[in-house]
């Protein structure tokens, strides 16, 4: 058994290599056989490389590895900014848990492989944005990309094959070869129904970033609050900002504090999706102005969960002043390309109001240099060229809603996929879990992940796939353990439905490679739920 296991990675190189399958592909499928159900012992008996998630497009392990001592250095190519960002974050990273000083240079000049060296290789253009290698030897690490985000995925991985906790620090030798499946990989934030600080969203960015994730959609605007600071309706904030879910005190960030959110984001590749949510979910800016109602008076502030009873008033001009003014500023807020403008649950808005309404408001959003994203109801209305719409249905979602997003998909709509009863991370686990809710079924980690984007929705096939995205919203999540624990470890499969190849998916392998992620977890202080579908160590 020792023998085998031992002329494994040889086999698997030569095996790979000549049949030009995925390295990773034979080797899930290898895991899954040997370890099947077999749970804990499964899960130890998983190489470094079996043990990466998201699974990447290709493994080749081989050779001793490289042990980080405290001569080790990481040196980035010359002249990137980005490439030094990367090496200094992934240094920061590891200083703590190896209490090793790990120096960070700009410079790789020299040809010696000692230490760690981020290379952007301007003929890679094979990996596009996000792709890379990673070679490992007993002399040290090299990985190479075309662009520095791909440079940062690459230095995920590497995080990975270091021991979650305890030295020596040897990085498993061998080599990574790796692009992403879709080039859309979201999670969602509702900080609207309740508040999280700028520090929590940062903690939330990071703990997303060692999975790859690449987008962060975050529900800014909804019934219950208004979170981001408009300097020309100061009053969203200060007023429709006071207040959330239960009558909490609420909050909003000023603009400076979101732009450092945005900025964090983008330095770990992460593009952050500011959605303003129109024209149902708005009774937070209807409370806070008066003229944007039918009838001229604002409401009270709200602080239940019910959806779908409020509505900027469609026919009066103060509206499309109004969301002008609001996507003007978020816009010049936002380095990335999508503006999300909800159009969800607009119960309260008649249908020709609805497409009256968005006919009015997606050129805005193109007028300011961005793209459209919308849930997808945006299919009752006509969806601008180019526009993104995102699915949320679920099993039981009748099949004309499903044939309309088929039908704008064939028109050339693209489609990220969150469908409810599968990634909406607010979904309990089970009849067990105490926070979150389960209006869609309850969502066991099994179900979140066994299901292919790429042949989900009918008529949407996976070229009209953006990406997946996993939504949390929080009409019952108040803090960061909660969010914590609906997120993981849901969020990773929906990582790893994004990133690795459909042939990769594969639930018996999954759930130990997920398992083996729980010290890596423990070491980060990750408060995931230990789902009992997986074989936690
Ligand atoms: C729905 C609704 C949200 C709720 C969420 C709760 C969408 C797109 N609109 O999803 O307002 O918060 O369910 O799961």
């Amino acid at each position: 058994m020792r023998l085998l296991r031992a002329l494994r990675p040889l086999a698997a190189l030569l095996v790979c290599g000549a049949l030009a399958v995925s390295c990773t592909e034979a080797r899930s499928a290898d895991s899954a056989k040997s370890g099947g159900p077999a749970g804990v012992a499964g899960v130890a008996a998983l190489s470094a490389h079996e043990r990466i998630v998201p699974a990447p497009a290709s493994t080749a392990p081989g050779g001793p590895g490289y042990t980080l001592g405290p001569g080790t250095a990481v040196r980035a190519t010359a002249g990137s900014a980005g490439a030094k960002r990367v090496a200094e974050l992934l240094a920061e990273a590891w200083r703590p848990v190896t209490g090793l000083p790990l120096p960070v240079s700009g410079s790789d000049a020299g040809t010696g492989r000692d230490g760690l060296r981020l290379r952007l290789d301007g003929n890679a253009g094979a990996f596009g944005e996000e792709g890379y290698r990673l070679e490992v030897d007993e002399d040290g690490a090299v990985l190479t990309a075309h662009r520095p985000a791909g440079l940062f995925r690459g230095a995920q991985t590497l995080r990975q094959l270091l021991p979650p906790a305890r030295g020596p620090w040897t990085l498993a030798g061998g080599t990574v070869t790796d692009t992403p499946r879709f080039g859309y990989r979201g999670a969602m934030l509702d900080v609207a129904r309740h508040f999280f600080t700028v520090e929590q969203v940062k903690k939330y960015v990071d703990q997303l970033a060692l999975y790859k994730i690449n987008t962060l959609h975050l529900h800014l605007t909804d019934d219950q609050g208004w979170r981001i600071a408009v300097a020309s309706r100061p009053r969203l904030a200060s007023y429709g900002g006071a207040s959330e879910v239960g009558g909490g005190p609420g909050g909003h960030w000023t603009q400076e504090q979101y732009r450092d959110l945005v900025a964090y984001a983008g330095e770990r590749y992460i593009e952050v999706v500011p959605e303003i949510d129109v024209p149902g979910h708005t009774n937070a800016a209807l409370a806070s102005y008066a003229e944007l109602n039918c009838n001229g008076i604002a409401p009270a502030r709200y602080t239940g969960v019910k959806v779908g009873f409020s509505s900027l008033c469609v026919p009066k001009e103060e509206t499309y002043a109004f969301v002008d003014d609001v996507l003007r500023e978020i816009a010049a807020l936002t380095p990335g390309r999508y503006l999300h403008i909800g159009g969800d649950e607009a119960h309260s808005t008649s249908r020709t109001d609805y497409r009256a309404f968005m006919d009015r408001v997606q050129p805005m959003v193109a007028d300011r240099g961005k793209t459209v994203l919308a849930w997808h109801q945006l299919t009752g209305a006509q969806p601008a060229p180019g526009a993104v719409v995102q699915y949320w249905g679920h099993d039981r979602t009748t099949a004309a809603e499903k044939a309309a997003v088929a039908d704008a998909a064939r028109a050339g709509t693209k489609v990220v996929l969150s469908p409810a009863d599968r990634i909406y991370l607010d979904m309990k686990y089970d009849r067990g879990t105490v926070i979150g809710t389960a209006w869609a079924g309850y969502v066991p980690v099994r179900r979140a992940y066994e299901w292919d984007p790429g042949a989900y929705l009918p008529g949407v096939p996976e070229e009209s796939v953006l990406g997946v995205e996993a939504p949390l919203w929080t009409e019952t999540v108040t803090n960061g353990r909660e969010l914590e624990q609906l997120a993981f470890p849901r969020v990773i499969g929906a990582a790893e439905l994004g990133w690795s190849k459909a042939a990769a998916l594969d639930w018996d392998a999954y759930r130990l490679r997920l398992a083996a992620q729980g010290p890596r977890l423990d070491a980060l202080g990750v408060r995931y739920f230990r789902a009992p579908d997986v074989p936690w160590e």
